[in-house]
């Protein structure tokens, strides 16, 4: 495989030709693969290119993207991403730091566990057998920790443990190539959880490696001082995003009642009988809400081609079914146990509908409307 690992850099001419030498020499362990570094140059003042230029002389598997400006870490990998993947033609693509932070001695174990079939690798400092260096301070520490709880919590990924690890490995086939890296939602240091949850809903196998996270070899840190707030607003953003599709699916709900009863009575009233009326509006209700589903509540992911469509529409129409044969079986329970009284019938209904919601909430989302893997 063609292994590329992308290294931001801002003043690290004293870092980045040590740690190329010593990627090197690791690379010689894994000998089945072909690796390369690329370097994304933030226009560092301290000649952090003219090093870069140096080694590339001798070592063909070195390359230099250069940004005009230092615009972040996000936009610097998503432009190494982007190279990475449409001129290096890459397998899978690492993130590392210049700065030592990240052990290079741990690449060809991260890259071990993509041999292994996982599609997201992560150098975890919070899983069993990794760690924080003891120096940082307790604040350092404290949000280190609670921001990696808080985000565990709110985006509902259980099996993660550190959302922010710099130090990672992902699949591009089906991964990284189905990324919207144009819509990233940070430019900063944030950019990693709006892409570790991406990957997460693209259903990437995800594999934690401890790491033990290191102090920075040379030079200055060049954490941004709103990290965490702008980490704090890319967990919420994702949050939301996620939930409108759940907003949208009961506003489109709404309308398709709105249609149902509206046809009813046109058809009941024009040409057909009561009993006819009610299949054809349910009929046509079903497909304009079919179409609303498909192109905005979960309009993202929409379903492509017709045959697709109509699998799609059949399964749509039989899962819709389901819930409704759930909540007659429930009334007529109910009526039957508690007696047939207005508060029980309308109980028994009102469980239904909210069974109903979620039933075909779950299946739109996570079958028919499925986060794509083509
Ligand atoms: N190209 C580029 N590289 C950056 C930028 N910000 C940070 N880096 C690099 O990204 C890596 C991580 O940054 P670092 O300062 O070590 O962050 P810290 O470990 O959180 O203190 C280092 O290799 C930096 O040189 C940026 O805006 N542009
Ligand atoms: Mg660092």
């Amino acid at each position: 495989m063609k292994i590329v690992i992308v290294i931001p850099t801002y003043n690290e001419a004293d870092n980045i030709g040590r740690l190329a030498d010593v990627l090197q020499q690791e690379f010689l362990k894994r000998s089945q693969h072909d690796f390369h570094i690329l370097v994304v140059e933030g226009n560092s003042p301290d000649g952090t290119a003219e090093v870069v230029r140096e080694k590339m002389k001798n070592n063909p598997n070195i390359h230099l993207l250069m940004e005009k400006v230092k615009a972040g870490l996000g936009a610097a990998y998503v432009y190494g991403f982007k190279e990475a993947m449409n001129e290096l033609k890459a397998d899978v693509i690492v993130e590392m730091d210049a700065d030592f932070q990240h052990d290079p001695k741990d690449v060809v174990r991260i890259v071990d566990e993509i041999d292994n079939g996982y599609d997201y690798v992560i150098g975890s400092r919070f899983t069993k057998g990794g760690s924080i260096p003891d120096e940082w301070a307790f604040k350092r520490k404290f949000f280190s920790v609670g921001g990696n709880i808080f985000s565990k919590i709110v985006l509902g990924i259980f099996d993660v443990n550190d959302f922010t690890s710099g130090f990672k490995a992902s699949r591009v086939k089906g991964f990284v190539d189905k990324l919207p890296l144009e819509a990233i939602l940070s430019q900063g240091f944030a950019y990693k959880i709006d892409l570790l949850f991406k990957m997460h809903r693209l259903g990437a196998k995800i594999k934690e490696v401890p790491i033990k996270f290191g102090l920075r070899d040379r030079g200055d840190s060049k954490m941004e001082k709103n990290n965490l707030r702008d980490s704090l607003r890319v967990v919420v953003t994702l949050r939301y995003n996620e939930n409108k599709n759940f907003v949208r699916f009961l506003v489109v709900g709404g309308i398709g009642f709105i249609v149902d009863a509206g046809l009813f009575n046109i058809f009941r009233i024009s040409v057909l009988s009561s009993r006819d009326s009610a299949v054809a509006s349910g009929f046509v209700a079903m497909i304009v809400t079919f179409l609303l589903n498909n192109y905005w509540s979960f309009g993202e992911r929409k379903i492509d081609g017709v045959q697709k469509k109509v699998l799609g529409f059949i399964l749509y129409i039989v899962s819709s079914f389901i819930p409704i044969a759930v909540r007659s079986r429930l009334v007529g329970f109910s009526v039957s146990t508690f007696g047939d009284t207005a508060l029980v019938s309308n109980t028994a209904f009102l469980i239904g509908i909210i069974f109903g919601l979620i039933w075909n909430f779950t299946v739109y989302s996570k079958i028919i409307w499925k986060v794509n893997k083509r």
